[in-house]
């Protein structure tokens, strides 16, 4: 199976990084996970990014916060669906790196998630190696339907409690 790439700004963005990393641990996707910056490293992040196919990777989670070119700078380096995770910090609590990430001029796409939406960004690169893996989707069926069986037993729960 490829391996999804998860990059994030810095070490600061991994208590919402970890999110992307125990969904794609609980489907036994394999991942790499590194710190590589738009901004302080991007030479790193521009060799992390031309060498992904050739590494093996399948797609990319990209995680930064502020002023986050980090989704963009990746994506403009290969052609492997990159998904960007704009992150919650400093005094815009998350709205400039919403904003930074998801307005990438028209050639370059990033798929954009909601700040700090990092299992949904897990999620999305699963179903993207899921369309030529069927066991895997079946995962993600299994997933759904006990997503709804939690809901369904909390709905249960409460109209016991308040009917
Ligand atoms: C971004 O700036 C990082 O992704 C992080 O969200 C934010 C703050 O980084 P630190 O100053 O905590 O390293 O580049």
């Amino acid at each position: 199976m490829k391996k999804v790439g998860i990059i994030m700004g810095s070490d600061s963005d991994l208590p919402i990084v970890q999110k992307a990393v125990d969904t794609l641990k609980a489907f036994e996707v394999p991942y790499e996970v590194h710190v590589f910056s738009a901004h302080r490293t991007p030479n790193e992040a521009k060799q992390f990014s031309e060498n992904a196919r050739d590494n093996g990777f399948g797609a990319i989670i990209a995680a930064a916060g502020m002023a986050a070119h980090l989704a963009g700078s990746i994506a403009a380096n290969t052609t492997l669906p990159v998904i960007g995770i704009p992150i919650k910090s400093g005094y815009l609590n998350g709205i400039d790196a919403l904003l930074s990430t998801v307005q990438m001029p028209s050639g370059i796409p990033v798929a954009t998630v909601a700040i700090d939406g990092a299992v949904n960004a897990a999620l999305l690169c699963i179903e993207i190696l899921a369309v030529n893996d069927r066991d895997l989707a079946e995962k993600l069926n299994a997933k759904r339907k006990a997503d709804s069986a939690n809901v369904l037993a909390k709905n249960q729960n409460i109209e016991i409690e308040l009917n």
